[in-house]
């Protein structure tokens, strides 16, 4: 198998080249695009420092603009440590987000003409004082904190600072509860640290890589792919799990085609191996780990052979990839995962990929995890937030674990009940679109419904504009600036997202919005500035640089303050957990009545006739948001079913197919998806790309193309320990006559 870098791309069909190549290779540029009014230049270009908004790497990029103002090209930042200088082929297509003629152009006020309900254009003026005045109406009748702010992305900072000031923190994202919520606190309750975004895998020095689910290379989180091509470059042994063959499974040396919601066993299984075979990391347990002794009475009984009966991965792959790792030891990352909210015991199955790694003595260790760290971004003076009666923390108080707001608990505390002492009146909702990223259709329409008021702020005509009171068109982020990114990393770094257009069309900047929202409230003094670039401007001179510093460079590294990005060897340290150590056995969770240490737990199969609803990305396209891309749309403008030659044959389904789909609970797909045989895929599940399916007919190039995978997923299993609702227990059927054709009479 060549493992070259090339042909790790080539695989993800990214087409010739693909990231390396990055915007050439896509062919995005120099050509001009039917739709968009972007016109190949040969006239000097600008650039202007940016960071992506496509997805939430956060990738710092020169934005290209030509003499007549046009956003043409975008390249990634060459001393970026998020992407190395390269955009992934969605970074490259982000321009199409700003030339779009899909957007929304104008505030839209829901109105009712004749009877029927309908959107009219509005002036920014009407809407926002609409807004105001509506939030004054909800605040004085049932406190600020009953108007819940859901968000996602750049522009939830800004406004996150409105609701904070308006004295509402109830704030949620579907980038927790729907993400990777489960993996903070699983590794928090091992490590006393979250994971956290860019994750500390130290890919490009390690020896063995183990992805369980986590598809590296579909998931194109910059320089994670990258990172881990020039591992496998290096001889690194991959090693992943996925019952599907994977992009990542076609680069890995051994592929584990697990049975779906098994994992638990399987981990539990390779520690009984590492500790009964005595391959783990004494030293680095002995130093730095409390409840060895439980854990190894615990993992006692967990043979591979045990785990077979229910992975239906073999005893001897069990042995051979555990002694893999150990021999990589400590330079081995199991890597956490991202998008990790699966079969509702997430955290826990997070807590065995924390405890393996722990085993193996990876964290803080040269290509395990390094100790990461950031530089902090000094507040933009304001006047002290008010206190608020109560917020996401009450409404999430059923799970102790939850560290951030649980966008589904925001939800039912919208639908009336008498025995809530917290009711949500109100939404604002800007960068995301939760009729595609949170599960339950029905739930979420039953409190839209109830709900006295909506907003929401968004680029495009999503299909959640379609249920907002009031819509705001915010600029693309090439059109704004934003906040300074400030992440973790190897060395800190920070990066600027500066105009490098004027809005098209009658669109406005996030921050601006917030500003115009507040002073009407009365909150003028928590935006004290004119624009928002004063905000930066003073941020960054309070960092010892200037904005005249980041306008030329768009990223600024500093130096490290905390001391070595690895442990030493025998070097003393002190993890954040309240033990100070590694804690294999939890007594955190004991206390609160949960499993101390991870324990399997069977779960639902699909009925006689289903198939078990698998879904993941595709590389040109983020969640949702892209499909309506006019480059990206070009590179795939629809999602396919994938479905194993077995079942195709049973069903007598061909390559192309078209078919609709029923799930466990009679919900049947709006639309069609075109089927797609393949050996990639085990016989008792299916798989599409998430993100398509859209209802909204104003996405000329998406509408109607696709499922809808968030359709089809009705039922979830609700992480006792945080919240997080797992997604992959949904079951469907496959129908090959059109159900939604009229009765003909
Ligand atoms: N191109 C692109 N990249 C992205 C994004 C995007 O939208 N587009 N989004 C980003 C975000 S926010 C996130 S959170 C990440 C998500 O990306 P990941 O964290 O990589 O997501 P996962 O859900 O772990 O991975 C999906 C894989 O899990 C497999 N799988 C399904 N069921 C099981 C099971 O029971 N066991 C195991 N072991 N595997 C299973 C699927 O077959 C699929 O290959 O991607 C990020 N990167
Ligand atoms: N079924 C299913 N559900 C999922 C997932 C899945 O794989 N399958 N993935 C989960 C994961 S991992 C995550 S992180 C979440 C992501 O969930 P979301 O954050 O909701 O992701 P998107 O669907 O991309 O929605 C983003 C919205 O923001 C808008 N937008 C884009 N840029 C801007 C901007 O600059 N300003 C404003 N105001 N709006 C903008 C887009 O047009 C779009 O409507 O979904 C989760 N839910
Ligand atoms: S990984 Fe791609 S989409 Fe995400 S921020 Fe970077 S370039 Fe943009
Ligand atoms: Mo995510």
């Amino acid at each position: 198998m060549d493992k070259s870098r090339r042909s790790f791309i080539r695989i993800s069909a990214l087409g010739a080249g693909g990231v390396a190549m990055g915007t050439t290779g896509l062919g995005l540029y120099p050509v001009s695009f039917d739709d968009t009014g972007v016109k190949a230049s040969s006239v000097p270009l600008t650039r202007t420092a940016t960071y992506c908004e496509v997805c939430f790497w956060k990738c710092a990029a020169w934005a290209y603009t030509d003499d007549k103002g046009d956003v043409v090209k975008l390249i990634g930042n060459e001393i970026d440590p998020h992407c190395y200088g390269r955009l992934c082929p969605r970074g490259t297509g982000g321009v199409g987000m700003y030339s779009d003629n899909d957007r929304l152009k104008k505030p839209l006020i829901r109105t009712e003409i004749d009877g029927e309900q309908t959107f009219r254009e509005a002036t920014w003026e009407e809407a926002l004082d609409l807004i105001a005045k509506k939030f004054t109406e909800i605040s004085q009748a049932h406190g600020p904190e009953s108007i819940a702010l859901l968000k996602h992305g750049s522009p939830g900072k800004h406004l996150e600072h409105l609701f904070k000031a308006m004295g509402s923190d109830t704030i949620a994202e579907p980038a927790y509860a729907q993400c990777r919520g489960p993996r903070e606190t699983g590794f928090a309750a091992t490590f006393g640290s979250w994971v956290g975004s860019p994750e500390p895998t130290d890919i490009r020095d390690t020896r063995c890589l183990v992805l369980i689910g986590s598809h590296i290379g579909e998931n194109m989180h910059n320089t994670q792919v990258q990172e881990m091509s020039d591992a496998i470059d290096q001889g690194a042994t991959i090693i992943t799990v996925d019952p599907r063959f994977s992009t990542a499974a076609s680069k890995s040396k051994y592929w584990l085609p697990i049975k779906p919601a098994t994992d638990i066993a399987l981990l539990l299984s390779w520690m009984h191996v590492l500790i009964y075979e005595d391959l783990y990391d004494k030293e680095y347990i002995d130093k730095y780990a409390l409840g060895f002794k439980q854990l190894k009475d615990h993992v006692r009984t967990f043979t591979p052979e045990w785990a077979y009966g229910i992975t239906k991965i073999k005893p001897q792959d069990i042995r051979r990839t555990a002694r893999e790792m150990a021999n990589a030891a400590p330079a081995v990352i199991v890597h956490p995962g991202r998008h990790v909210t699966w079969y509702g015991d997430d955290t826990q199955r997070s807590r065995s990929i924390a405890l393996l790694n722990a085993l193996l003595g990876s964290w803080g260790r040269r290509g395990g995890f390094y100790f990461k760290e950031s530089i902090k971004v000094p507040k933009y003076p304001h006047p002290e937030y008010p206190e608020h009666k109560w917020g996401w923390k009450e409404l999430g108080k059923a799970y102790p674990l939850a560290q951030m707001g649980i966008t589904t608990e925001v939800i039912k505390a919208s639908i009336p009940n008498p025995d809530n002492p917290y009711p949500v009146r109100a939404w604002m909702v800007a960068g995301t679109n939760i009729t595609k990223s949170i599960p339950n259709k029905k739930l979420l329409e039953e409190a839209i419904e109830s709900i006295d008021f909506m907003v929401v702020m968004d680029t495009m005509p999503m299909d959640v504009t379609g249920y907002a009171d009031v819509v705001l068109p915010e600029a693309t982020y090439l059109e704004r600036v934003d906040g300074i990114r400030s992440a973790t990393n190897r060395e800190p770094s920070v990066a600027v997202r500066l105009p490098a257009a004027k809005p098209r069309f009658d669109s406005k900047p996030g921050w601006w919005v917030a500003k115009q929202i507040g002073e009407r409230l009365g909150l003028s003094d928590y935006f004290d500035y004119e624009d928002y670039e004063d905000v930066i401007k003073w941020q960054l001179e309070q960092m010892g640089t200037s904005l005249t510093e980041l306008e030329r460079s768009g990223v600024k590294m500093f130096p490290r303050k905390s001391g070595s990005m690895y442990l030493e060897k025998g070097e003393s340290h002190e993890f954040y957990t309240s033990s100070g150590k590694i804690e294999l056995y939890s007594e955190e969770l004991k206390d609160l009545g949960f499993d101390p240490m991870p324990v399997y737990k069977k779960h639902p199969e699909p009925p006689a006739g289903y198939y078990r609803l698998n879904y993941g990305r595709a590389p040109m396209h983020t969640f949702s948001r892209t499909a309506n891309n006019p480059n990206l749309n070009d590179l795939k403008d629809e999602n396919r079913l994938w479905v194993n030659p077995k079942v195709a044959r049973i069903l007598d389904l061909r390559n192309g197919q078209e078919v609709w789909l029923k799930n466990q609970d009679g919900v049947i797909s709006d639309f069609s998806i075109k089927v797609r045989v393949t050996e990639r895929i085990r016989w008792d599940s299916v798989y599409m790309v998430h993100g398509f399916g859209h209802t909204n007919k104003k996405l000329s190039r998406a509408a109607g193309k696709g499922i809808n995978d968030t359709q089809m997923i009705s039922s979830v299993a609700v992480d006792p320990i945080m919240g997080g609702t797992g997604m992959r227990g949904n079951f469907v059927s496959i129908l090959s006559e059109n159900p939604h054709k009229p009765i003909e009479i």
